[in-house]
């Protein structure tokens, strides 16, 4: 393995201006804020709350306060109606706003949480129009409450679930499970390190890894979509294979609300340096 990996060369192509990455309410903003420091720019966080933007630690110009919203408070039908309000004028600025700033981008990702207000009426708002209205690639990362969460939050949920698979077309999404560490933002830091190294890793060699029209294949794909990583001396057949089950991610099989109809694409992006084990 080592060998394929010095015969490595890294394709220096902009994967940077590649990828945007749209984040709504408390979650979307914290994901932004952390891939934002993986170096890429194209980001921005929506949010009804002014004050979670102003505690988010990401350049001003890429915050996006939804007007007229004073937070959701776990309420999606009060996201969803302001978005509704002045003949979904807000709604309008929102996916205008995205349209313009991720204009040359191929692929966008768009972040929130399932259990939460503004993220879970949001998100699904967004990739059903984003979808209509341009021939871009739209991904979807979002969180599965704890097991602590309120009814609310699993009702927000399983609506949000709803909403996304009545929604024509493709796109991967990924559904971290928040049962997986206490600390969100300890998955957070996991879950970007890992898309990193995927959207990275687009790689020329000999024997060749992956190209950049595999990948985007991969994230084009309709369903639910779990990246990994793992140092190239731990990347044996077995290992991959139990990370299927055993990862951040929410759980493929069971009664679940994602165990439906989903897709599984397994990635293993196989690293010379040990890798991201959590
Ligand atoms: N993984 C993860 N989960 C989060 C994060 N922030 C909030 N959550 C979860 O999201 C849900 C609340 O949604 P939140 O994003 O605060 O709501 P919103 O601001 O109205 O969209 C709860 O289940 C939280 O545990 C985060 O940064 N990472
Ligand atoms: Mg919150």
């Amino acid at each position: 393995m080592d060998a394929v990996m010095n015969e490595t060369v890294k394709v220096t192509m902009n994967v940077d201006g590649w990828y945007g990455f749209a984040g709504f309410g408390q979650m979307g903003g914290n994901i932004v804020k952390s891939i934002h420091e993986k170096g890429f720019s194209n980001i921005l966080a929506a949010n009804t709350a002014q004050s979670d933007l102003d505690g988010l630690d990401i350049p001003e110009e890429c915050k996006y306060h939804i007007l007229g919203g004073y937070g959701s408070n776990k309420d999606r039908k009060k996201a969803k109606q302001l978005l509704a309000d002045n003949n979904c004028e807000n709604f309008d600025l929102l996916v205008n706003e995205i349209k313009e700033r991720f204009k040359d981008c191929k692929v966008i990702f768009l972040i929130g949480s399932t259990g939460g207000g503004s993220g879970s009426a949001i998100v699904p708002a967004v990739k059903r129009r984003l979808q209509a209205e341009t021939d871009k690639i739209i991904c979807v990362v979002t969180c599965m409450p704890d097991d602590n969460a309120s009814i609310k939050e699993f009702m927000n949920c399983y609506e949000f679930f709803q909403e996304l698979e009545s929604i024509e077309g493709s796109g991967a999404t990924f559904i971290i499970d928040n049962n997986k560490n206490e600390n969100k933002l300890i998955l957070n830091e996991q879950f970007t390190c890992y898309l990193d190294a995927f959207l990275n890793g687009e790689t020329a060699s000999a024997r060749g890894v992956v190209d950049r029209a595999e990948i985007d294949n991969v994230l084009s794909q309709r369903g639910a979509c779990i990246v990994n990583k793992q140092g190239s001396d731990k990347a044996r057949t077995q290992a991959v294979v139990e990370r299927i089950r055993d990862n951040i991610y929410a759980p493929l099989e069971g009664d679940g609300v994602v165990a439906n109809g989903i897709l599984l694409y397994y990635l293993q992006i196989a690293q010379g340096n040990g890798g991201q084990e959590r």
